[in-house]
């Protein structure tokens, strides 16, 4: 994933904008009931199924959202090849459906459970996120989904719980970048409980108010906006809840390179890079690098986590 990533010079560095904060919270709780989709910032193909959803300003920030064809053709998606276009073009005639998620581990309720039956009663919400990568560039995008913890308080999970591990499909007939050995498949990520838990974390069905495209992580996938974005795996078909930490595909993969906790942090460099800045995808070219901030900007939400944690040391 980091390969292609080039250094980011001081020089680089551009004053600050606008930034997500308490005050960006409430000037959204302020526009409640005002679809992003009334910003005219993108425009999602006919043919993708429409989703039935709230907005939820009090989780949204007020930056305009990347353009649909932005969300959609620059991504990573290993499972369908290591190029940002990769995904776009060799996830087209992918089948995420029928689906289904097997929930197992330290649980009353374990068992396979259709993706119909996981959805039922989870109102969709649609949640303005900021997303940062590892390899310092950023996006906002208009998700549909529904907070993590109410899916996971239906299994019952039990006082042995202290982290869920989730695992992507592994299929190298439908996945063809499993054919190669670039990771060691499946894809497997991971959170502790309390982060799960946390009302940021989202389980994602939907983008721009439409069934979300194969290479965003069809059928389900989750998204933690505190986190860089490889913390969002997709097309997910295992819950696992644990005692122990999970073994994650990137901290093995790199372990000096990627930890389990990936919290966006402008102050802990990658080894080969900075992660001082990023790069804002489709933003001209003199407004695109801007200042990376603690958390994502999602420090008054979920810094207190973190209390007492050594950031540096669990990066
Ligand atoms: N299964 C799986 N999930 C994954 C990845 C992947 O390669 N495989 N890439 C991660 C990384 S590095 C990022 S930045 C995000 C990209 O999500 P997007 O393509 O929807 O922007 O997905 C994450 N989830
Ligand atoms: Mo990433």
């Amino acid at each position: 994933m980091a390969t292609r990533v080039p250094r980011i010079a001081p020089s680089e560095i551009t004053p600050p904008e606008v930034y997500f904060s308490r005050r960006a919270l409430l000037a959204g709780a302020l526009a409640a009931g005002v679809s992003t989709l009334a910003r005219g910032a993108g425009s999602p193909p006919a043919g993708a199924a429409p989703l039935e959803y709230t907005a939820n300003p009090r989780y949204s920030v007020s930056e305009a959202p990347n353009r649909y064809e932005e969300i959609t053709t620059y991504n990573n998606f290993y499972e369908f090849g290591t190029d940002k276009e990769d995904p776009s073009e060799n996830a087209r005639n992918f089948q995420p459906r029928p689906w289904s998620v097997t929930i197992d581990g330290e649980a009353e309720t374990r068992g396979t459970f259709t993706l119909e039956d996981l959805l039922k009663g989870q109102p969709l919400e649609e949640r303005v996120y900021r997303f940062r990568c590892v390899e310092a560039w950023s996006l906002v995008v208009p998700w549909v989904g529904f907070p993590l913890s109410s899916l996971l308080a239906r299994f019952k999970p039990t006082s042995r719980a202290k982290y869920v591990e989730f695992t992507t499909l592994y299929d190298p007939h439908r996945m063809p970048g499993q054919r190669s050995s670039v990771l060691a498949w499946p894809y497997v990520e991971g959170l502790r409980m309390d982060e799960a838990m946390h009302p940021l974390t989202l389980m994602v069905v939907g983008l721009y108010g439409r069934v979300l495209p194969n290479q965003d992580g069809a059928p389900l996938r989750l998204i933690v906006p505190w986190k860089y974005g490889f913390k969002g795996i997709k097309s997910i078909v295992r819950i696992r809840f644990s005692a122990t930490q999970p073994h994650t595909t990137w901290s093995l993969a790199a372990p000096n390179e990627y930890g389990f906790y990936a919290n966006v942090n402008p102050a802990v460099d990658h080894p080969r890079w900075s992660q001082a800045t990023e790069r804002r995808i489709g933003a001209p070219f003199l407004a695109a690098r801007r200042p990376t901030l603690l958390f994502n900007g999602y420090a008054d939400e979920v810094a207190s986590l973190y209390q007492g944690m050594d950031l540096r040391r669990y990066f």
